[in-house]
């Protein structure tokens, strides 16, 4: 059978109708792709999985969240989206509204969000409005406006977003035929370790023997680790600047998670987060953008801390939460510079070494 996008695979698990017009771009269905060389590189007794998000229509895990809100703002006769954004939720919704041929409203950091992502939010028509504040400042503006004016408001606060994105934690029950024991991700404003959580937490509900619930392992940048820290961060800095969040709309729902799981929500510095990316990029042949890599930085800091030691062979998913591609600008600067050579045998040969 045809694949028609996750809305009509789960519509039993999810709150649509039969009068919901769907609006996809045949997200989900994104791959489990098995590491084969860094359980040994790291020393690491089981398996390890990249959940690749980045392989939905727009790049990243917000198409999942996106088909179901703007599904439903199409279905309660909204004309208009609005959202703050790191710059993956707003390239999701321009696409999203373009589809259903309705107007999009982003606000976005200024100077701060990755060139992919701002080039898919112009390109698919959305107003960008770059504002001289942060995230956090963005996401309490878009509250008010969606207030206020006839704006449906499409950040992770929308119920529907964390609906849309729970179906993730289906397909990896799905694909491995159990529940992982560990899950690593990156957190930002927490809406898809919640997502996920729920998702997990319904899986077992429906059917307990198969699908034991996985530990909860979030990670936040060091300079934008509000949970960690327990109290908000006024100036939130990292490279990683999908995740450079000071105050998460979803702390409680994450810190639930992570209790509830018995996992944990802790930070990786930048020069993780950069060792992580390279070497996934290097070792596997799969390009995340840095945030998504904040997971797999999470998971060798607990392997080098000896978290798992003596611990049963295990199964990891690491959620690959974006595509490499929307971030050139930080491939191109982590990378040794191509070398310069002159267009001819003598000096190519000579530079590749032979
Ligand atoms: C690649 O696009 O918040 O913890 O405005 O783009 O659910 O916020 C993006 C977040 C992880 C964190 N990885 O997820 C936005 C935005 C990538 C991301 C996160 C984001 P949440």
């Amino acid at each position: 059978m045809s694949y028609n996008g996750l809305i009509d695979k789960y519509k039993k698990f999810l709150p649509v109708t039969k009068k919901t017009p769907i609006i996809t771009l045949l997200e989900g269905n994104t791959p489990l792709i098995p590491a084969v060389h860094l359980p040994e590189k790291l020393g690491f007794n089981g398996e390890i999985y990249f959940k690749f998000e980045g392989m939905n229509p727009t790049g990243s895990f917000k198409d999942r969240g996106m088909t179901m809100a703007v599904s439903k703002a199409v279905e309660e006769g909204s004309k208009a989206v609005i959202c703050a954004s790191t710059g993956n939720t707003s390239a999701s919704a321009a696409a999203y509204s373009a589809r259903a041929g309705i107007k999009c409203v982003v606000l976005i950091p200024e100077g701060k969000i990755a060139l992919g992502k701002l080039s898919q939010a112009l390109i698919h028509g959305a107003a960008v409005l770059e504002i001289d504040g942060n995230f956090d400042e963005a996401l309490n503006l878009v509250k008010e406006l969606s207030s206020n004016y006839p704006l449906s408001l499409v950040n992770s606060i929308n119920p529907f977003r964390i609906e849309g994105q729970k179906t993730a934690a289906y397909e990896i029950c799905e694909t491995l035929k159990q529940s992982p024991d560990y899950q690593f991700m990156p957190v930002g404003n927490a809406g898809n370790i919640t997502a996920y959580w729920k998702g997990y937490r319904e899986c077992n509900d429906n059917n307990p023997e198969f699908f034991k619930l996985p530990k909860m392992m979030g990670f936040q940048a060091e300079g934008a680790a509000p949970i960690v820290l327990g109290k908000p961060v006024e100036n939130p800095e990292t490279f990683a600047t999908a995740i450079r969040i000071g105050n998460p709309a979803s702390w409680k729902t994450a810190v639930e998670a992570r209790d509830e799981s018995k996992g944990a929500i802790d930070i990786v510095s930048d020069d993780e987060i950069r060792e992580a990316y390279q070497m996934t990029a290097a070792l596997e042949g799969v390009f995340c953008e840095p945030a998504s890599a904040a997971s797999i930085a999470g998971l060798i800091k607990y392997v080098r801390n000896g978290y798992f030691k003596n611990k049963k062979p295990i199964k990891a998913v690491c959620i690959l939460t974006g595509n490499g591609l929307k971030d050139p600008d930080n491939a191109v600067k982590n990378a040794a510079a191509p070398k310069k050579v002159k267009a001819n045998m003598t000096d190519i040969v000579a530079a590749i070494g032979l």
